[in-house]
């Protein structure tokens, strides 16, 4: 096992690698920018270093800084975390040369996913049908024509380097798909450096499906089960669950069997979330692979007991995996929200400042994942999530139950938080009853004339 690793990220999944390592009796050495020198995490690691300015280009973007780091402290590898640098094939190259192990997928792999028309053309190849689509990237408005007869409108342009919803135009007829096309691929151009666009058949109402991977150097390859994340707004989850209200225990053990075995054949290795789209009538659509540690991961990890992180890091040090298919159990259910500092009354405007009060609620069956302490002011640089909240239950109804209690204790006080709205989302009958989609926060958020969610 290593001896020293370095976590090349910031706020609440810096300090839960941490906690990982320092369990497993490795060394941890945290890297923070001027605005997080006070940060909470960097007490509970061994070692620290400043990389850079406030803003992220500056610092948890800057590559050659944070392998310096790693250099100057001797680590011998560095987790990423999500976000920053965690899907970047080009930082994990490096680390390869500088000889720092990179706690993810190997590069070729982080580059297949990441190119999001060929990912769908792999896994159509490995057995796993993508949402019916273009073959490949649309090489202009006439191509994009054609393709868009033969799937039927509405379809959906979305961009190959993308992901996570940028650079999407739903086109409902032809007449619209011209300028849709232009303005996606500038915005593909702008927010990727690479205007490329497929397209895919436009599922309404779909939910978001996605399955928990780990594989090892040695081509073994589990899946942990599903999570369900269709509570999303503008691209980011609200509320993640565990098993989903729409997946029978045969299709979990078929389809997780299928997302297995292509994990495997494309040489993969360390942990990984396979994401469906599934419609109406049922049909669960390949969509996209984020080749990373999801922010919903303790999700997985209340329902089956299993630390993911732990088990990233003894991938990367070439160990086997400690778990087989046979050993992986569902039990009960397991239930997050993302408490972030936004005013959800004002379009869920980001509310940095300092946070005078911050008293979790302290219940057996919640886990609360922050790096947050009473007095800690929020600096404006970064996204908006102070904590995640998971609550696990016997069954469904325990879980809600439990979160819910769980945001009714939870004191915070210095700065507006979106926990109003998971108390409200937890309230409805849809989220009961496990019937709600993809449309579920617009919808909600239209009730109330708030801002309609794009
Ligand atoms: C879709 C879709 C409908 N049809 N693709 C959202 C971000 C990225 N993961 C892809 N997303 C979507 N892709 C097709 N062909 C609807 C969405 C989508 C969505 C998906 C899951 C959960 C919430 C969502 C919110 C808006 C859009």
């Amino acid at each position: 096992m290593f001896r020293s690793v370095l976590i090349a990220n910031r706020g609440e999944i810096a300090l839960r690698v941490i906690r990982a390592c320092k369990e497993m009796g490795v060394r941890t050495v945290a890297v923070y920018s001027e605005a997080d020198s006070t940060s909470p995490h960097l007490d509970d690691a061994d070692d620290r270093v400043c990389i850079g300015g406030s803003r992220s280009a500056e610092s948890y973007l800057n590559t050659e800084a944070i392998i310096q780091a790693a250099m100057q402290k001797e680590c011998q590898a560095l987790h990423p975390g999500y976000g920053f640098l965690a899907e970047n094939a080009r930082f994990s190259a490096l680390c390869a040369q500088s000889k720092i192990t990179f706690i993810g997928p190997p590069a070729h792999a982080i580059r297949l996913m990441g190119d999001k028309a060929r990912a769908r053309e792999t896994m159509r190849k490995l057995g796993l049908d993508p949402i019916p689509g273009s073959d490949g990237i649309l090489n202009g408005p006439d191509h994009a024509r054609e393709a868009a007869l033969s799937i039927g409108y509405p379809v959906l342009l979305k961009a190959s380097a993308g992901g996570g919803g940028k650079g999407m135009r739903v086109v409902e007829d032809e007449g619209a798909l011209e300028s849709a096309f232009n303005e996606a691929y500038m915005e593909a151009e702008k927010a990727f450096g690479n205007p490329a666009l497929y397209m895919e058949k436009y599922i309404s109402r779909g939910r978001h499906i996605e399955f928990q991977i780990l594989a090892d150097v040695y081509g073994n390859a589990i899946h942990l089960g599903e999570r369900e994340c269709s509570i999303q707004r503008s691209h980011q989850k609200l509320v993640e669950e565990s098993p989903s209200p729409v997946i029978d225990e045969e299709t979990r053990r078929s389809l997780g069997e299928k997302v297995s075995k292509a994990v495997a054949a494309i040489g993969y290795v360390n942990a990984g979330t396979v994401e469906f789209l599934r419609d109406e009538a049922g049909n669960l659509y390949f969509m996209e692979m984020n080749t990373r540690l999801q922010v919903e991961h303790p999700v997985t990890e209340m329902v089956t007991g299993f630390d993911i992180v732990k088990e990233q890091l003894r991938i990367a040090a070439n160990c086997e995996l400690s778990r087989t298919q046979d050993e992986i159990k569902i039990s009960g259910n397991a239930i997050e929200v993302r408490i972030n500092a936004e005013d959800p009354e004002q379009g869920f405007k980001p509310d940095p400042g300092k946070i005078e009060v911050f008293e979790p609620p302290a219940f057996d069956s919640v886990r609360v994942d922050t790096h947050i302490k009473s007095g800690y002011t929020i600096p404006p640089f970064y996204d908006s999530l102070i904590c995640k909240l998971i609550g696990h239950g016997r069954d469904r109804r325990q879980a809600i139950a439990t979160v819910k209690a769980a945001l009714e204790a939870f004191r915070i006080e210095g700065v507006k938080t979106t926990i109003p709205i998971h108390i409200e989302i937890l309230s409805t009958k849809e989220f009961e009853d496990g019937s709600y989609n993809t449309r579920f926060i617009p919808e909600l958020l239209a009730t109330k004339g708030r801002d309609s969610d794009g």
